[in-house]
């Protein structure tokens, strides 16, 4: 559909080039050339006024499918509204159109816009909005302020194209951003965009809570971690698992995926990478121009890039900001999942899925959340524990002690039927709060190595992690408690270095 579209539209558009020229319209001898906003008035808006279409991430508005310049009418509500940024997390976010990122605009070089910002009445704040496609003092934000229950309008036209960031600029301007307040604007080339088979739209944000990453319950947004640039969570479209698990993106083997790459800060830059694609095209920066065969691309905050490649091999492709700390440990981590057959020529074909997605693999809906949801009722089931622990373990100790927890000879002590595991409950959580290093007798046998403290671990996770391990492999089925975990947390000093 959107192939066979643009397919005509560039027809069309070397009809137009070929033909008679109009005032404003890139002549042939300048196609080399690619922009500059003198060329990008065409003309008075011709025909009907066009209401644009407006699309929550991760889909992205039809190409516009014209020829000539239009006056387009854009309404975006403001709305205040508290969700989830990550399983059994909540935030207030402030947004365009009541998502994050905000709803994606496609309109045409040489369009009139017709801005339109509404401010729900149940607001607390007042609003504006900076468009980066806004030629002129302060991108529309000065014409747009807004307060809650209010509409604004102001009308530009579109001279640049490419791909841009919209955003609040409403005092204070970080937190306005902080809390989820940019999008993005595509303004198309007047050919339109080349066909591709896939198109979505992606945008990275850091965010500030009170709490740690992943503490449980409504978290303020703390301004101090903000100065500071210490993000809790880097996210793609506004919160954990966005584009991942079922949620993930998809595509089959043989298309061209076009991912519209935004990064809404407010402090971060993102080193975009699809793990195990290359990008064939990458429209830098958002502009015109592409660089081709890229592996990471940075995208600075309040900008944006255009990531092109043809998928060869099925399976899940893990997207990240590369620095990786941000991807494991802040919930910057998404998923395009490839249908179609294996090509062995291309990749051998193993799976590498647990490798990189780990416990980043949870999914709404399945076994974690439905631990969280019964925890925040206070009634948290042996059984619901276990299979929450079940994934996790999957996605953080089978790493070392094997899926069937055997551990490895020699190097990683058995959990399964472990006599030091038995005997002492709370030790166990300490060895997990804390790390454990040095000689240890497990059934036996002699260990003299290092296990780190898992940091990453919140106190519900390793009380379903225990839950699980213990009701597992012929242990003891002692079911441990988050308040366990929390005591000996309490009591017990990590080494130096270990998160919290
Ligand atoms: C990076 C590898 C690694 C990871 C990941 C890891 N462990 Fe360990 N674990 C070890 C090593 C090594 C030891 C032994 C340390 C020593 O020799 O002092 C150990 C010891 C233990 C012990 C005590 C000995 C025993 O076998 O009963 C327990 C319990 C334990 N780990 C549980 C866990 C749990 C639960 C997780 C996941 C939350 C986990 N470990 C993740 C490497 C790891
Ligand atoms: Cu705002």
């Amino acid at each position: 559909m959107i192939r066979a579209r643009s397919l005509m539209l560039l027809a069309l558009f070397s009809f137009a080039c070929n033909g008679a020229q109009t005032p404003g319209t890139p002549s042939k001898a300048a196609s080399d050339e690619t922009g500059g906003s003198k060329k990008g008035d065409l003309g008075p808006p011709v025909g009907e006024p066009i209401q644009a279409v407006l699309t929550n991430s991760p889909e992205v508005p039809p190409p516009t499918g014209r020829t000539q310049p239009a006056k387009v009418v854009v309404e975006l509500e403001v709305r205040e509204v508290t969700k989830a940024i990550s399983e059994g997390v909540d935030y207030t976010f402030w947004t365009f159109g009541g998502e994050v990122p905000g709803k994606f605009i496609r309109i045409r070089q040489g369009d009139t816009v017709e801005f339109h910002l509404q401010n729900h009445p149940s607001s607390k704040m007042p609003h504006n909005i900076d468009l980066h496609a806004v030629t002129g003092p302060g991108g529309g934000a000065a014409s747009s302020f807004t307060a809650p229950g209010h509409a604004s309008q102001f009308t530009f036209k579109a001279l640049n194209p490419g791909l841009y960031v919209y955003h609040c600029a409403t005092a204070p301007v970080g937190m306005h951003i902080a809390n989820g307040m940019y999008g993005l604007i595509l303004v198309e080339p007047p050919g339109g965009m080349p066909p591709v088979d896939r198109e979505y739209y992606v945008m990275q944000g850091d965010f500030y809570t009170v709490g740690k990453y992943r503490e449980k319950g409504l978290q303020p947004f703390d301004m101090q971690k903000a100065i500071e640039e210490n993000a809790t969570y880097v996210l793609f479209n506004g919160s954990e698992g966005a584009i991942a698990g079922d949620a993930a993106l998809t595509a089959k083997v043989g298309e061209t995926v076009r991912l519209y790459v935004g990064n809404g800060g407010p402090n971060l830059v993102s080193s975009f990478h699809v793990i195990g694609e290359i990008f064939d095209k990458v429209y830098y920066e958002g502009g015109s121009r592409f660089q081709e065969n890229v592996q990471t691309t940075l995208i600075p905050a309040g900008g944006s890039a255009i990531v092109e490649f043809y998928v060869e091999a099925p399976g899940t492709y893990v997207i990240v900001d590369h620095s990786i700390f941000r991807a494991f440990n802040k919930g910057a981590v998404g998923m395009l999942k490839v249908d179609g057959a294996d090509d062995l020529a291309i990749y051998s074909g193993k799976e590498v899925d647990s490798v990189y997605l780990a416990d980043m693999s949870v999914t709404p809906g399945g076994a974690i959340a439905e631990a969280t949801s019964q925890a925040a009722a206070g009634q948290l089931t042996p059984a619901a524990q276990v299979k929450a622990g079940e994934t996790l373990f999957a996605g953080t100790c089978s790493t070392c002690h094997q899926a069937n927890g055997a551990g490895l000879e020699g190097v990683f002590p058995p959990l399964a039927a472990s006599d030091y595991l038995n005997a002492d409950p709370k030790r166990a959580i300490g060895v997990v709060v804390n790390g454990l290093s040095g000689p240890v007798t497990v059934n036996g046998k002699d260990y003299v190595s290092v296990m780190p403290p898992m940091s990453q671990l919140n106190d519900d996770e390793i009380a379903n992690i225990l839950t699980y391990v213990y009701a597992s492999w012929g242990n003891s089925g002692v079911v441990v408690s988050a308040a366990e975990v929390a005591q000996v947390r309490a009591s017990t000093t990590r080494p130096a270095g270990a998160a919290h």
